[in-house]
């Protein structure tokens, strides 16, 4: 099936190189019904809390009357929903019981080097029947996940992650609901999945938005916590409740959602709290590996769903349904059109990073791009090279780094940096005049970026785009703390850290 894919894929990109030269049965592992409200500070509050996630293979039932193999983190997709409170220290013992090397990665955690769970850049991967442990007491509350950064691209994509939520000690919601957006490429009973993706997203290239084209067409099924329509359990709230949504794409395509004509307001992004902002019914876009968090009062109209309008046969895959207690419950499909969605930039973080223009101890110019090689397709590069071959960024501490991002490609690349938090300063060269805090930017065709941190966590961390695939491809590379000395071996061949 995979070369089937490849050899398609190789067409297709060769259309868009050409262009461009031119021109498992199981629980539901997300409980509900999670936060309470006011609840005074439990004595567990300071405790550690330890648990254990172990990996194994099972068949996992996708809903819809589909199911199919899943690599996962206690038996089920997503793996288990760990909660922490502000100022708990999370000790998290992985037992890796799959036929493969594992690692756990603590996506957009600030905490130390040895705890990031990259193969051969901060630990060896975990052999099958051995274990390690990772013990960090997270920094900020927030929407993170964690998944495999061994051969992600495969691990992921089979189910090896998880949210990750750490709850503020006071709360502004009543209810807490966590949905995890993914792509699968699964046997359905009555449809081709290849075919069918090759027909359907060619009206996607017509439209104009191709960036992430080349991944779509690998998948023809969306999941919302391991589960399709009309199978995704539906999310009850009561009237005048306020609520709480986390919104994870762990898939490797961005999501736009509607939730219809109920307005919102964005809270945080990647865990990042922003500035009070008017309520909206704009459409929610999800780049890969980001997260949004957005909050609303629920009232007492019918019920309600939230769902994709991707321009994707498998859109109506995605469609959670809202259950409001005491409604009509006349659900229905609601027709959204002519709707904008959220833009980031207009968006304030509540704690910046620099208050004002600052100079750069470093620059670094990362040129984002494709390039179609005879035999191997498509590779995905930063300034020509692909990883290791990447120019490795070697900083000092507290160096103030500016990175420009520029997309040269046909292609989204959200770009992901690990193990610190990065201040937006300006798009397509214009100076942002609010600022925006991430780990994570998504960067489109012929768009660039400005971002800029501060090194302040030793260590050797990865900056690599969140397309898996375009990860490795290619699409990763190196920040070095000068004097540090990384205990593992990135040629160790057990280690495959894209
Ligand atoms: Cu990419």
């Amino acid at each position: 099936m995979k070369v089937k894919i490849l050899i398609i894929l190789g067409i297709f990109t060769a259309l868009l190189v050409g262009c461009q030269e031119n021109k498992s049965n199981n629980t539901p592992a997300v409980q509900d019904d999670i936060s309470e409200v006011n609840s005074s500070p439990s004595k567990e509050e300071h405790s550690d809390q330890e648990l254990t996630l172990t990996t194994s293979k099972v068949k996992w039932d996708f809903g819809n009357d589909i199911d199919g193999e899943a690599w996962t983190y206690n038996g089920s997709v997503p793996g288990k929903e760990i909660r922490l409170t502000e100022g708990q220290t999370l000790q998290a013992k992985l037992i890796n019981k799959i036929d493969a090397p594992v690692t756990i990665h603590w996506h957009g955690m600030v905490l130390p080097n040895e705890m990031d769970g990259v193969p051969g850049v901060t630990q060896n991967a975990v052999m099958p029947g051995e274990d390690f442990t990772y013990t960090f007491k997270p920094k900020h509350s927030g929407t993170y996940w964690y998944h495999s950064h061994q051969q992600s691209s495969s691990q992921v994509d089979k189910g090896l992650y998880g949210p990750l939520i750490i709850e503020p000690k006071n709360k502004s919601y009543d209810q807490d609901k966590v949905f995890v957006l993914d792509e699968w490429l699964l046997n359905r009973n009555s449809q081709n999945g290849m075919g069918m993706g090759m027909g359907t997203h060619m009206g996607n290239m017509m439209s104009g938005d191709t960036g992430d084209m080349d991944t779509q067409m690998l998948y023809n099924t969306f999941t919302v916590n391991g589960k399709t329509s009309p199978d995704i359990p539906p999310a009850k709230f009561k009237s005048e409740e306020r609520v709480r949504l986390r919104f994870i794409n762990a898939g490797y395509q961005k999501h736009i959602l509607s939730l219809s004509d109920q307005s919102y307001k964005v809270v945080a992004l990647d865990a990042q709290p922003v500035k009070d902002t008017a309520p909206t019914t704009d459409l929610l876009e999800i780049a890969p590996g980001e997260r949004i968090d957005i909050e609303f009062t629920s009232t007492d109209s019918e019920d309600w769903y939230i769902q994709s309008m991707d321009n994707d046969s498998a859109a109506t895959d995605m469609r959670i349904p809202i259950q409001i207690d005491e409604a009509d419950s006349n659900k229905a499909v609601a027709e959204i059109q002519n709707r904008h969605t959220v833009s980031q930039t207009f968006l304030e973080s509540k704690d910046p990073l620099f208050n004002e223009d600052v100079n750069a101890d470093k620059t670094y110019d990362m040129l984002l791009g494709a390039e179609m090689h005879r035999g191997r397709g498509l590779d995905f590069t930063i300034n020509q090279e692909v990883f290791p071959k990447t120019p490795t960024l070697n900083i000092n501490k507290d160096d103030i780094v500016k990175v420009t991002l520029s997309n040269d490609s046909q292609f989204d690349h959200p770009m992901h940096l690990h193990g610190h938090h990065f201040q937006i300063i300006s798009k397509n060269g214009e100076k942002l005049d609010k600022p925006i805090v991430k780990d994570l930017i998504n960067v489109k065709p012929n768009e660039s970026y400005e971002i800029i941190f501060k090194a302040d966590n030793p260590g050797d961390w990865v900056f690599h785009c969140h397309d898996l695939l375009h990860a490795e491809n290619g699409m990763m590379s190196l920040i070095h703390y000068n004097g540090y000395t990384s205990p593992v071996n990135i040629h160790d061949e057990t280690n495959k850290p894209e």
